[in-house]
């Protein structure tokens, strides 16, 4: 029997037990992220904090072994999938706030793009502060994102993006939005692990969202701020 066969999760104290979520991430391991993030519940630590100080920052990592190409394509794939379990376990207890409806929000990836992780944690961060989100997917052209903003009455338009190849995309669909004379009538909040402040300004969307969180805030400002004008 390996080393890694003897391991008790529930044994291991918060950051040993932590650490070893990095590694379980890392190597795929669904199952096991599944039983940890029970045990950090059942320890009474906060599921967002769960979901930062565990989820992301492991596939934090993730990325970076990615980037120089030490992992690949298919190893990342189980690191998402094992991220996805984890998130399915979050998810209800991240959105049981019972806050009163705040807006609506469509989001989706963009055209060319399949990354859907921080989409999906957006998606579910807006519910749990009251949004009512509806999610496009992945790979979506400027069609479907306008054809749902009208068809769902929504206040904002959430793009992700998480490829430098795929973010000049939001642009195409913010000019389509200028063109067809809309543009106004929605909040366009877009994010992504390679935009910044400054790519959003100059492809005219009222904010760039470092993260979930900051995407929350910057709705409910900006939803308030509409409230007010009416
Ligand atoms: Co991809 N990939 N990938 N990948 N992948 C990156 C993005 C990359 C940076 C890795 C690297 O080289 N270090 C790199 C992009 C380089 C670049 O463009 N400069 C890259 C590449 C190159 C590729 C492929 C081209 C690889 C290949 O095929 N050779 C390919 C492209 C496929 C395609 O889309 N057409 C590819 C494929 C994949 C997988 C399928 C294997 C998998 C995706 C699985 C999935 O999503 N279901 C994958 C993954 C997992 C990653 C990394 C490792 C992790 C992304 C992630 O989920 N992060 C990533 C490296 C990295 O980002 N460090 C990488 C965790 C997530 C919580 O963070 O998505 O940033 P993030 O979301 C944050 C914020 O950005 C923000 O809030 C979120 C939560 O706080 N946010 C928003 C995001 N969207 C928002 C929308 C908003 C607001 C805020 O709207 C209002």
């Amino acid at each position: 029997m390996s080393e890694e066969d003897d391991l008790i999760l529930s044994e291991l104290d918060d950051d040993e037990l932590v650490l070893q979520m990095f590694d379980d991430l890392y190597d795929g391991m669904a199952d096991e992220i599944a039983e940890s993030v029970n045990i950090l519940l059942e320890r009474k630590w906060l599921p967002y904090d769960v979901l930062t100080k565990a989820l992301v920052e492991g596939m934090r990592i993730v990325g970076i072994d990615f980037r120089d190409g030490i992992l690949f394509v298919p190893e990342v794939l189980l690191a998402a999938g094992a991220m996805k379990r984890g998130m399915k376990i979050l998810k209800p207890l991240l959105i049981e706030s019972g806050a009163p409806q705040l807006g609506k929000m469509v989001i989706g990836t963009v055209k060319g793009d399949i990354h859907d992780i921080g989409k999906n944690l957006v998606a579910m961060m807006m519910e749990g502060a009251g949004f009512e989100v509806v999610d496009l997917g992945i790979n979506n052209p400027v069609e479907d994102y306008l054809a749902a903003l009208k068809a769902e009455n929504a206040d904002i338009l959430g793009m992700s993006a998480l490829l430098t190849t795929t973010m000049p995309y939001m642009k195409t669909v913010i000019d389509t939005m200028i063109a067809e004379g809309i543009r106004d009538d929605y909040i366009v909040l877009v994010g992504g692990a390679p935009l910044n402040e400054e790519f959003g300004k100059a492809i005219g969307a009222d904010a760039y969202c470092r993260d979930a969180a900051v995407a929350v805030e910057t709705a409910k400002d900006y939803m308030a701020r509409k409230h007010n004008q009416l």
